[in-house]
């Protein structure tokens, strides 16, 4: 196995991966920008590299000082962790061409799937079900678009084969409209992305966003390891996951986690990765393929048992899976809640010195946080500064012990969005379970208030 490992990220999913070596017996190297140089998850780290100022462009997105780093250090592998340069295909290949393992896809697999239509090619080609739309990039001939246009359907959705994550995207409900859009799209997606190209798909109006979890090693198997539901979200940022879905027939979930592995071994995939669906009237519909490891992946461990961030580093030293799918087995129901240091009711960014930290625990929690009493949420970075996850052999289980998990946790001296968790345990909608993607931003239209009542 890795003597040693570099972890070329901060906060909770750097703390995540140093756990994971430490279990395996590999020493851990963190790199750290100043912002983050006094906080504890860094001095816990066998040895630590400060790479930069504070600036994640001059830091933690800084390619040769990450690569220095783990040359001065003498590490065998780096991982990623996500966000930051976990997704960059050039990043992944500037390693290997160091001498390094990327612990993640081949280069060819992150940009593949960075952009989006030739992500949707690959998996037309693999027999994954996506949503209807144009063939490809869209033409430059508007006559053509209309004709596309009217094949599809109004209301349809142009997307930027740069984009993906919720950005460079536009929806057109009227032929009158839709030359407009593209262009406008099409100029945005330039500015943006450096790539002009967008695609058409027929929009979808309340779908719900259910992924599903795969792991692939380098020698020709795959996995699935369930699926995620993550439709309570804002503005594209997840609120909530959890696992399983509620209320999906196992049986259509078992056909598309079984394409999704399928599709791993036809392109040659390797490490963990996530299909993302649209979900509606009892169809899946592929968008995107997230090639990195996901905040959410704890529901997963959670359900199935299997630690995919020590399988990552397995896969990356070449080994074999040491699971058939036939080995997988879901068992019970786990619920993330992202803990953010924001204001409860505008959103914006709280950062700031935590003056008391209590996080809860007891049968079926798990906290994924860098966060202590004392500690400064730098103002630079995502605002996230933890996850709780629930499990229960039952949904109704999981939600209880989160309830209770979120009574007791105290986090004071910066703002966080626990009230906002402790009410949505308590929302009708999702105790029922199922709810779409528009769900959370509506009830937060209709309580503009929601979260000073829960204080
Ligand atoms: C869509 C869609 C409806 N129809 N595509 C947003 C993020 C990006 N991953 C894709 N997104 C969407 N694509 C079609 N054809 C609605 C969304 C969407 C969305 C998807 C998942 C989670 C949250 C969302 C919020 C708004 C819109």
């Amino acid at each position: 196995m890795f003597e040693k490992i570099l972890i070329a990220n901060r906060g909770e999913i750097a703390l995540r991966i140093q756990r994971a070596c430490r279990e395996m017996g590999i020493k851990t190297v963190v790199v750290h920008s100043e912002a983050d140089r006094e906080a504890k998850y860094v001095k816990l780290a066998d040895e630590s590299v400060c790479i930069g100022p504070a600036a994640s462009n001059l830091s933690y997105l800084s390619m040769p000082a990450i690569i220095s780093a783990a040359e001065v250090t003498d590490a065998q592998a780096i991982h990623p962790g996500y966000g930051f340069l976990s997704e960059n295909a050039d990043f992944a290949e500037r390693v290997e061409q160091s001498g390094f393992v990327f612990i993640g896809p081949r280069a060819e697999s992150i940009r593949l799937m960075g952009d989006k239509v030739s992500a949707k090619h690959a998996m037309i080609e693999a027999g994954v079900p996506c949503v209807p739309g144009s063939e490809g990039a869209l033409p430059d001939d508007p006559k053509a678009i209309v004709q596309t246009a009217r094949k599809v359907g109004y209301p349809v959705i142009i997307k930027a084969a740069g984009g993906g994550g919720g950005r460079g995207m536009r929806v057109v409900h009227t032929e009158a409209a839709l030359i407009n859009a593209v262009a406008m799209t099409k100029t945005e997606a330039g500015a943006a992305f450096g790539n002009p190209e967008v695609y058409m798909e027929k929009f979808l109006e309340n779908p719900r966003h259910v992924e599903i979890q795969i792991l692939a090693d380098q020698h020709g198997n795959a996995v699935w390891l369930g699926e995620r539901d993550c439709s309570m979200q804002r503005r594209h940022q997840k609120v909530i996951e959890e696992a399983p879905a509620p209320g999906i027939p196992r049986k259509i979930i078992e056909k598309i986690g079984d394409r999704c592995a399928a599709a791993c071994r036809k392109i040659g995939y390797r490490g963990a990765g996530t299909f993302e669906f649209l979900y509606e009237n009892g169809e899946f519909y592929f968008i995107e393929m997230n090639t990195r490891v996901q905040v959410e992946h704890p529901v997963t461990e959670m359900i199935t048992g299997v630690d995919i961030v020590q399988e990552q580093i397995r896969i990356a030293f070449n080994e074999k899976l040491r699971f058939k799918q036939s080995d997988i087995t879901l068992k019970g129901h786990a619920i993330e809640c992202r803990i953010n240091a924001e204001d409860p009711f505008k959103f914006t960014p709280s950062p700031g010195r935590i003056t008391s930290w209590h996080a809860p625990g007891g049968p079926g929690i798990r906290v994924d946080s860098h966060a202590y009493a004392g500690y400064f949420v730098p103002p630079y970075y995502d605002s996230m500064i933890g996850k709780v996850i629930s499990y229960g052999e039952t949904r109704e289980q999981a939600i209880r012990r989160m309830q209770i998990a979120l009574s007791e946790m105290v986090v004071e001296g910066i703002q966080t969005n626990i009230a906002l968790h402790r009410e949505l345990m308590i929302d009708a909608r999702f105790i029922e379970g199922g709810t779409n993607i528009h769900y959370l931003e509506h009830k937060l239209a209709d309580m503009p208030d929601l979260a000073k009542k829960n204080q």
